[in-house]
Parts: structure tokens; C-alpha cells; sequence
């Protein structure tokens, strides 16, 4: 028997074990509660991160726990495999990004396996594979039949050197320059207008948005950013006459029809529709133009950001306030986008900033419609008030004066109440190569025909030149591009057009079911037993648009009859982040790696101009802060179980994670200490007969029984309840210094030893969870033959959580005065204060001094008073 601790050897062994008997493959049985355990499927980067090691312990733990308490539980691992690294690893240096990918998951597939993790590995998928993004492709038609799949021309935002659309939150600015930047290669994004497909993700905003009430299970913070992120405002819409044109009416929405009469001028979006027919003449159709193409190379961000300044350009026509028919001033301004509401704004300076600035800007009139308070000395303002200068309102609350003013544009058939919302819809149009292509045809005499069904999935071609230069290389392939009309036989083109790969990870939790069914994306009877996830687990970062996407493709194959769930994650935790500090030389403000840095004793210095460095602030562990660390290097010299400790350990789940080589060292510190302390003892323990659960405890074991039980309980509540993962091995190796006091006073053993054990049986299974190898290594050792896998999680018993109470006797000048109970294992003094604060007993001490106190241990407290002659 192994009397070191040799992590390699004994998580190789466990691993095999598992492999062989297949003790994480799962089927659906009806007669379990089922429990589905997901975490998000990693990009495979090329080996894994301390993100994921962090990720993927926290759902191991969960998994692993789940099933000792009798869960049949699915826990499935895969691939988000699709993407721009990728397509960049085969313009750099010409691999394939089908090639690179597969060695990529083989080689993290393999990290996987070494930490142990508890997948059904029988379920992997690869959202890369032609088997999976055929239904993508089949999805995708399905909602192209049902109109939410669709083709409109939209602004995007335009990298010019990646050559390709980058969605909002690929749109970065740096503090200081305010720039959009693309969030790959820092080029200023530009705007452009391109044909794009869309998903109608906006049909079920309403549902989208009243859904989450039932996510009780959800962050408050995830759930506050979704509801944000959909922003659902009320309001309404009307027509503004444009005067001198009959022929024209501008339509606007607003939260506040309650301000029309201080509305003191209007705007149009530069690319609002309207515009070109308004412009009188070449003069000023040149001049809106140059506005036009100045504005459209902002961003959206960057247009609506509140403190820089609004510019705009005043027509030459003017249009009318329908409430009280005043001609008003018609701008173009940056500020007002196409792309919500109506494209349009009433402005009202009085009581929306924006439009104070824009305004004040440009001379414009300001007319206050509610009453200030009287010690307001803001700009516009926005609370709550009387009406003023407002005409058939005046008097009124906002709240009444909105309906009023409402219900008198629908009784003069000018407008409307009207509910909007700033989700827009997906764009899901990508220029690139390795994604999903979307299976649609253009036909010179039939226009848009969608791939029939029978002909997916439209794969991608296996050679295409990578050049890094143009938009998508499927443009290039003419064998791809090429192809007979389902509908006329005629000689049509695809579609190059590659999915958004949010396409791929917003229902890969339900291929998981059935990943190898190839005639539908997955069996709905499945879905029907394993639907919806239990507990999701994954990173903040995609806490809108990933948990948004996966929600809607879930009400959308509901909506096909596939599945019942409209949710599809019961419970979700976010993770904090994994952080370490980083170098940075403030002479040239540059960061570098901490093995250039010197070392603590020497101090910090700049490799560069040895200068003293200050070691930097806490980050996020990224390539660029330099502040890495490979998890592999970790599992080489420590092994799976001690990395997975320390990523438990040093921090609850949802808090950010600092690392620390200190607390690498301790956790290994600890697995070691555990592992001598069962192998010195293993020859009593494993002899030791008698249960402890049976029979009476001997008195003097009570109290280790009590801490056994207590440390049952507090495990067990703290993976229960919020994962407090940390403060639950803070308690295991509370017992097991407990334990290891016992067995220090007593060199021979007098009867503990089936209570030792016990404990130390409970420690190693209560570890079991954070650390299988080392505590199913420990487990043979103690003598059992059956795998912990398949051992059932403890249970404490409440009466053993009782402590133990002793009756002490109290004696004043040795005759008994009274009784008192206290707790086994209270001290002296508490037993002493206790006894003099007894009623009985102070009545016999009648306020005389107290020479002494004698005490026998468990029994007796005598109070010597002063004066006695003995
Ligand atoms: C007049 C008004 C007066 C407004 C007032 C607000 C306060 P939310 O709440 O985000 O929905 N708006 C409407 N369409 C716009 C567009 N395409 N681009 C920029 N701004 C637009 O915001 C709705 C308000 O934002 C609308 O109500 C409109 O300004 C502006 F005291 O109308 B409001
Ligand atoms: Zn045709």
C-alpha cells in the first residue's frame, strides 16, 4: 500500500476505473428524479484555461453530489467549435481550421479527462460537425417558413480590416479616445449597409421579458441585465403634418406624450427614410448628405453616449405640433437613431436632457411643461410634477396628463398608445468561413429559395483559399457557389453567408439529449424527461446575450411542438472571474510576465530598464495582461485533485478568485496530511469493528461524534444552499484536526477506533465531490471494496447534534447548595461564573468573600468562603 501521496499514479487509476465501468453514462430512467447539470461548453482555444478548470470543478462537485443523493444525473461536455480563431489560425499559418480545431478539442479533451471531471463523455458534441449544424440549417428553415427568419439591408458595424460585421459588444472604446475600436484588432469601426439574414428575435420580446418572473433560480444582476437589455418602454405614437406638404406626416414615439406642448422643434434620424424627400434643392441635399455619411461612421454606442456633445442640421421645411399648431424647427441630428421607435422625436427641452443639450446648442426655444420643485436648480427635468404651458393638460399629474394626452391623439385619429423595445432583432449574418452556412438559394427567376430539407446540411467545402484578404472565401469557391434551383432546375447561387455561432451554443444543451439522432435535432421524449437544465453554470460575459439567445431558441422549438419547456435553464450561477496580479513598469507603462519580474526578496524589477516595480493590481488572468497561468503545469506537478481543491477553496463560486501559489500549496498541504494520517493508522482502523451509529457512544466520544454529524450538516447545507464550497471544506478540515486530537492522546487505542474511522469515512466521502481520486483512493484504503461513486451521501443525525450536557454539582463549604448543566466541553471559568451565578447557591454565599474554588473535572464545583475555620 501506498504510503505517499503519488497524485499522478492514483488519478490515472481512478480515471481508468471510471472509463471502464462507465459510472458517468446515463439513460433516461423514469423511476429517479432527474437532475440536468450543465455548464457552458468551452471554444476550443487550444488547451484550457483556470476559467475552466473553475467552471467545470464547481459543476464536477455539483454533479458528482447530485448523484450521491440519488439524482440520476446528466452531465454532458462538448464544443462550441465554430469561430474566428480559427479562420485566423489558417490565414497566419495555412491550417486548416477544420484541422486545427479537431487537435484543438482532442488536446483539451484530454486536459478534461485529467482533471477528472464526471462527464458522459458518450455525448460529446462538436458544433463544427455536419451532423450538428444541419439543424442549425434546419432550424433555421423552420423559421424562415414561420417569417422569423428574414432578409433586410441594415446598418452594421464594419471592422475595415477584419473585413467583417462585428456586433455591438465587439465594439470597444478605449477611455481615453472614445474611438470605437474593433475588439480584435483595435481598427476604428466603421458603418456600412449590407443585406443581412435576421432572426425575429423582437416576436417574443414581450414573452422574453415576462418569462423571467419565473426565474426565482437566476442572479438578481443576470436577471436585471436581460430585463435591460429588452427595455420595454411605453408610450405612444403620432403623426407631426409637415408643413406645405400634404402629401407627408412624421411619425414619432414617445415615452412622454404628456410633454407635447413644450415640444419646441422635431428630428429625424440622418438615414431616416423621409429625409430625401424633405431636402428642398441641391444645396441642401449635398449638405445633408456630407451630415449623413459624417454620422453613419459613428457607432450606435458612440451617437447615443450622454455627455458628448449633439450635432445636427436644420432642414429647410418645418413641421406641426398637433397639440397646439405651432410650426416647429425639423433637424437631422446624430442623436436620434433609425433603428428605434419610429426613427423620429417630438423634442422636448424642458424635460429630456438630450434634447436641453441639443437646444442649448442651437439656440432653440425652452418651455417648461411641469413644475419644478422649488429648490430644483438642474437642467431638464425629468420627475414627477404638475402640468404647466400645457394648454388642456395643465393641472394634472404626468401619469394622468400621458392619458389625456393620449386618448386625445386617438380621438382625433393622430396617434396611438404604443409599446417598444430596445431589443432589436438578431442579426445573424456572418462574412466568414468556419460557421454554419445558411441554406438559402438565389435564383434569377425565383429569387429566395430555402435548401429543401431533404438536401441538408449544405456543408462547407473542404478547400477554399485563406488569404485574409476580401469578405468570406465561400465567394471564392465556385463548386460552392454554384448550384441547380430546387425550383426551376435553373443555375442559381447559395448563399456565403456563414450562422453567428450564438446560432450554435443557443440549443446545444438539447442535442445533448440525443446527439447522434440524424432525424431530428433531438427526441422530444428525451426533452421531455431530462428538459429543463437543472443548474447552468458559466461566465458572467454571457449573462445577456448567449442566456438570450438560448431562451428564445427554446420558445421557438416549443413553438415547432418539439418540446414543452419555454425556459430552458432552471438555475443559474455565474461565476467570478480567476485573477492574478499583474507587472507593470510605470517608467514605460508596459506589462510583463512575473518570471521577468525578479523575485520577492530581490524585489520587482522592469526587465526592461531595471527599474523598481511595484507589483501591479489584481486582474483578470488574460494573454494580454501577461498574468497567466496554465492550468497544466498545475495538474503536472500537483495533480487534478489539488487544482480542484484550491479552485474550491479559495473563494465561493460567484466572488472573483485571486490566485495563489500559497493557496495551491495549502491545498495540497492539506490532501497530503489527510492521506499520512489514514496510512498511519490504517492497520486499527481497518480491524476496527462496531458502528458508532449503533449502541451507546462511550461518554468520552460523544463530543467527536457531535462534530462528525455537525460537519455532515454543514457540508451538506453549504452545497445545498448557495454552493458555499469554500466555507464546506473549511469544515472538513475542521474535523480532521478534530480527529487528529483524539488519536495524539491516545497512543493506544482505547475503543475510538471505530469512531476514528467513522470520521475519517466521513471526511473522505464528504471530499469525494471536490477531490474523487485522492478520496476514492482513500476510500479502498480504509477496507471497502465498493467504488464511492456508488455510495450514497451521509446523513446526520439531529440527536447527535445535540451537545452533551453534564450536571455539575455545587458545594458551598462542601455541602451541597445546588445543581447546574452546562455544556461538555465548556471551560473552567464558564463552569465557575455558572455556579456563582446559580440562585440557590447565592443565596448560601450571603455576600461573603470567596477564598477559593476547587473544581473536579465533569463532576463538582466547591466554593471555599472566607472566614471558615476549617
Ligand atoms: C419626448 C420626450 C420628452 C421624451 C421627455 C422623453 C422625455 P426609452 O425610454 O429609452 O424608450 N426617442 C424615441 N425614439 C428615439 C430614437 N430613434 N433615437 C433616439 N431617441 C429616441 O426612450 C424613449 C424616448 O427616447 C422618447 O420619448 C424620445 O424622447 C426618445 F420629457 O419623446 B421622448
Ligand atoms: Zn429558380
Amino acid at each position: 500500500m501506498e504510503e505517499r501521496y503519488h497524485p499522478k499514479k492514483i488519478e490515472e487509476k481512478w480515471q481508468r476505473i471510471w472509463e471502464e465501468k462507465n459510472s458517468f453514462r446515463v439513460t433516461e430512467d423514469p423511476r429517479l428524479p432527474k437532475y440536468y447539470l450543465l455548464e457552458m461548453f468551452p471554444y476550443p482555444s487550444g488547451r484550457i484555461h483556470m476559467g475552466h478548470v473553475r467552471n467545470y470543478s464547481i459543476g464536477d462537485v455539483v454533479a458528482r453530489y447530485k448523484k450521491m443523493r440519488g439524482f440520476n444525473v446528466l452531465h454532458p461536455m462538448g464544443w462550441d467549435a465554430f469561430g474566428l480563431p480559427a479562420e485566423n489560425a489558417a490565414i497566419e499559418r495555412g491550417v486548416h481550421p477544420a484541422k486545427w480545431t479537431t487537435e484543438n478539442i482532442a488536446y483539451m479533451r484530454d486536459q478534461l479527462k485529467q482533471m477528472g471531471f464526471s462527464y458522459d463523455w458518450d455525448r460529446e458534441v462538436a458544433t463544427c460537425e455536419p451532423g450538428y449544424y444541419r439543424w442549425n440549417q434546419w432550424i433555421f428553415l423552420k423559421m424562415y417558413e414561420r417569417g422569423l427568419a428574414y432578409k433586410k439591408m441594415s446598418s452594421v458595424n464594419w471592422c475595415p480590416s477584419c473585413e467583417t460585421v462585428l456586433a455591438n459588444e465587439q465594439v470597444i472604446t478605449r477611455e481615453v479616445t472614445n474611438i470605437p475600436l474593433c475588439w480584435r484588432c483595435d481598427t476604428s469601426v466603421a458603418t456600412k449597409e449590407l443585406e443581412q439574414w435576421f432572426f425575429r428575435i423582437t416576436a417574443y420580446a414581450e414573452e422574453l421579458l415576462r418569462d423571467l418572473d419565473q426565474l426565482a433560480g437566476w442572479p438578481e444582476k443576470v436577471l436585471l441585465m436581460q430585463r435591460n437589455w429588452i427595455g420595454r418602454s411605453e408610450g405612444a405614437e403620432f403623426d407631426l403634418p409637415v408643413e406645405g406638404r400634404p402629401d407627408l406626416k412624421i411619425r414619432v414615439f414617445t415615452t412622454r406624450p404628456d410633454t407635447a406642448f413644450g415640444m419646441t422643434y422635431a428630428v429625424l434620424a440622418p438615414d431616416h427614410p423621409l429625409v430625401d424627400r424633405l431636402v428642398a434643392g441641391a444645396g441642401e441635399r449635398a449638405e445633408v448628405e456630407r451630415f449623413r455619411s459624417e454620422v453613419l461612421k459613428q457607432s450606435e454606442q458612440e451617437r447615443t453616449a450622454e455627455d458628448r456633445p449633439k450635432r445636427g442640421l436644420r432642414l429647410s421645411v418645418q413641421v406641426v405640433n398637433p397639440f397646439n399648431r405651432a410650426a416647429i424647427p425639423l433637424f437631422i441630428a446624430d442623436y436620434v437613431l433609425t433603428t428605434y421607435g419610429t426613427g423620429a422625436i417630438m423634442a422636448v427641452p424642458g424635460e429630456d436632457q438630450r434634447d436641453w443639450d441639443f437646444a442649448k446648442a442651437h439656440g432653440l426655444d425652452i418651455i417648461e411643461t411641469v413644475k419644478r420643485p422649488p429648490d430644483w436648480t438642474g437642467e431638464a427635468y425629468t420627475g414627477d410634477g404638475i402640468k404647466i404651458n400645457s394648454g388642456f393638460l395643465d393641472g394634472l399629474t404626468v401619469a394622468e396628463a400621458k392619458r389625456r394626452a393620449i386618448d386625445w391623439l386617438v380621438e382625433r385619429g393622430l396617434g396611438e398608445a404604443k409599446v417598444n423595445y430596445r431589443l432589436r432583432d438578431w442579426g445573424i449574418s456572418r462574412q466568414r468561413y468556419w460557421g454554419t452556412p445558411i441554406p438559402i438559394i438565389y435564383c434569377d427567376s425565383c429569387g429566395i429559395v430555402p435548401v429543401p430539407e431533404k438536401d441538408l446540411p449544405v456543408t462547407l467545402p473542404p478547400d477554399v483559399p485563406f488569404t485574409g484578404k476580401g469578405g468570406s472565401p465561400l465567394r471564392e469557391d465556385e463548386l460552392f457557389l454554384k448550384v441547380i434551383c430546387p425550383k426551376c432546375m435553373g443555375v442559381a447561387r447559395r448563399e456565403t453567408d456563414t450562422m453567428d455561432t450564438f446560432v450554435d451554443s443557443s440549443w446545444y444543451f438539447l442535442r445533448y439529449l440525443s446527439p447522434k439522432l440524424d432525424s431530428a435535432p433531438f427526441d422530444p421524449d428525451k426533452a421531455g424527461y431530462w428538459m429543463a437544465v437543472d443548474q447552468y453554470i458559466g461566465g458572467v460575459e454571457h449573462a445577456v446575450m448567449h442566456l438570450l439567445y438560448a431562451r428564445f431558441f427554446t420558445k421557438v422549438v416549443r413553438d415547432l411542438g418539439l418540446t414543452k419547456v419555454g425556459e430552458p435553464f432552471t438555475n443559474l450561477l455565474t461565476q467570478g472571474m480567476v485573477c492574478k496580479e499583474t507587472y507593470r513598469c510605470e517608467e514605460h507603462d508596459w506589462l510583463f510576465p512575473e518570471d521577468l519580474a525578479g523575485s520577492e526578496k530581490e524585489g520587482w524589477r522592469c526587465p526592461r530598464c531595471d527599474a523598481p516595480v511595484r507589483q501591479g493590481r489584481v486582474e483578470k488572468m488574460s494573454k494580454s495582461k501577461k498574468n497567466i497561468v496554465d492550468p497544466e503545469q498545475l495538474i503536472t506537478y500537483y495533480g487534478a485533485d489539488t487544482a480542484r481543491l484550491f479552485a474550491l477553496f479559495a473563494a465561493p463560486p460567484e466572488k472573483d478568485l485571486e490566485w495563489s501559489d500559497q493557496g495551491v500549496e495549502g491545498a495540497y498541504r492539506f490532501l497530503t496530511r489527510l492521506w499520512r494520517f489514514v496510512h498511519q493508522h490504517r492497520d486499527v482502523l481497518v480491524r476496527a469493528r462496531g458502528d458508532i451509529e449503533q449502541g451507546e457512544v462511550p461518554p468520552q466520544f460523544k463530543e467527536l461524534r457531535r462534530i462528525i454529524h455537525r460537519t455532515i450538516k454543514r457540508v451538506t447545507d453549504d452545497i445545498e444552499g448557495r454552493f458555499h464550497f469554500n466555507t464546506a471544506i473549511a469544515a472538513i478540515m475542521e474535523l480532521l484536526n478534530a480527529l487528529g486530537q483524539v488519536v495524539r492522546d491516545g497512543s493506544e487505542w482505547k475503543g475510538e477506533a471505530p469512531l476514528v474511522k467513522g470520521g475519517l469515512e466521513t471526511i473522505v466521502t464528504l471530499l469525494y465531490p471536490f477531490v474523487p481520486h485522492a478520496a476514492s483512493e482513500l476510500w479502498e484504503s480504509l477496507g471497502h471494496q465498493t467504488g464511492l461513486e456508488e455510495v450514497r451521501w451521509p446523513f446526520y443525525s439531529p440527536e447527535a447534534l445535540e451537545e452533551e450536557q453534564l450536571l455539575i454539582v455545587v458545594q458551598v463549604d462542601g455541602r451541597v447548595r445546588g445543581k447546574i448543566t452546562v455544556p461538555a466541553d465548556a471551560g473552567k471559568d464558564h463552569i465557575e461564573a455558572e455556579a456563582l451565578a446559580d440562585p440557590r447557591v447565592k443565596s448560601f454565599l450571603a455576600g461573603r468573600a470567596i477564598q477559593r474554588v476547587i473544581q473536579v473535572p465533569r463532576k463538582l464545583v466547591n466554593i471555599v468562603l472566607e472566614g471558615r475555620t476549617e
